[in-house]
């Protein structure tokens, strides 16, 4: 089976660490299925600072494939220090709020050395790839810079990138709108739009819907390519029992005047058959009323448990989704 996911930091990594335990839990089946899977990531989370480059959820989720990642704080290096840090700190450099640590440096010098040596973001992907035996093969969803851009309404409108608003105001500053600047311009990054085209299921993460998978189909083409594809397109919820789980989705939702719920998230991808990009939608237990709504946009609803607390937990999700292709088909 040639699996295509789409997918942010926290929620996107913790769902791929289960695609991949549950593909491999059926490679002894033999033919494809031991073949890596292809994850689409979203780069609106990057960011210039102090002189660096940073890949917020390119980074999480090969630090999760790793096994390297800090699990408790939820973003970089397991063990981490900030001895440098702290001197730029000193320096007054960089952001006060925003902790750069001493491994994660080493990875943002890394790839910020071979973007100025002239690799494109996809090759720098495909460079921390390979560090480590990730099984699954990563591609960012676009290779140009479309950094994610807020607006909020405070006294006055004004515009900061979605760190700071995410992490500095910790989503507080309501949001206006997101906005990916030269998106508009922007074209898939190599082997995308091939990845969906070919692909036996793609899989929407239980990712933040506006600032994660929202920049993945905001790329000119790759909602094209979802409508177009011969594969079945399944979307896992991040509401679970009304409620985003971990984090501030919510705020986002609002923002755009999506409800947070299973159903109107679904509502808001759409069904393929009706110029959406969704044939199945996984909903929790919990949000079971939402099915009959889901099924009237056209949508396939599978009712299964949505956390992942675990890795046993989120490969039976992984299955759950590819089972709903399998249905769906
Ligand atoms: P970020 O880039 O780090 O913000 O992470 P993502 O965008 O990939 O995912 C964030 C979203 O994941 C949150 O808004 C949650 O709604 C969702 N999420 C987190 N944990 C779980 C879980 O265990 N199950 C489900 N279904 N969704 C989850
Ligand atoms: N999140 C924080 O809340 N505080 C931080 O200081 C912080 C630093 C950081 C450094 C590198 C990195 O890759 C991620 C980091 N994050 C931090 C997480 C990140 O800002 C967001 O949670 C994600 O971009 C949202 O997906
Ligand atoms: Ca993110």
């Amino acid at each position: 089976t040639r699996v295509v996911v789409l997918a942010g930091g926290v929620g996107g990594s913790r769902f791929c660490l289960g695609m991949r335990a549950a593909l491999q839990g059926r490679a002894d089946a033999g033919s494809a299925a031991s073949a890596p899977f292809t994850i689409v990531v979203n780069t609106g989370d990057d960011l210039w600072l102090s002189g660096v480059r940073l890949q917020p959820d390119v980074d999480s989720i090969v630090y999760a494939l790793a096994g390297v990642n800090d699990t408790e704080r939820g973003w970089g290096r397991a063990g981490d220090s900030e001895r440098v840090n702290h001197e730029l700190q000193a320096w007054g450099a960089g952001w006060p709020w925003f902790t750069l640590g001493d491994l994660d440096l080493g990875t943002h010098l890394a790839r910020t050395g071979w973007l100025r040596d002239g690799l494109t973001p996809t090759e720098v992907v495909a460079r921390l790839s390979a560090r480590w035996p990730l099984g699954a093969r990563l591609l960012p969803m676009t290779d140009a810079e479309v950094d994610t851009y807020v607006t909020v309404a405070d006294p006055g409108e004004r515009t900061m990138h979605f760190q700071e608003w995410w992490t500095r105001h910790r989503a507080a500053l309501a949001p206006v709108r997101f906005e990916n600047p030269g998106i508009a311009a922007a074209v898939p990054a190599p082997g995308v739009a091939e990845a969906i085209a070919e692909a036996d299921v793609v899989v929407l993460a239980p990712s933040n819907p506006v600032v994660s998978i929202g920049p993945i189909l905001a790329v000119p083409g790759i909602r094209e390519a979802l409508r177009s594809t011969a594969a079945r397109v399944v979307g896992v919820s991040p509401i679970i029992g009304g409620r985003v789980v971990r984090g501030m989705a919510d705020v986002c939702l609002t923002a755009i005047g999506v409800e947070t719920s299973a159903s109107a998230v679904a509502a808001h991808y759409g069904a393929r058959a009706a110029g959406g990009v969704l044939d199945a939608w996984l909903l929790a237990e919990e949000d079971a009323a939402d099915a009959d709504a889901v099924r009237g946009l056209g949508i396939h609803p599978v009712v299964t448990p949505l956390w992942m607390r675990d890795l046993p937990t989120s490969a039976a999700l992984a299955d759950a989704a590819l089972a709903a292709a399998r249905a769906t088909s």
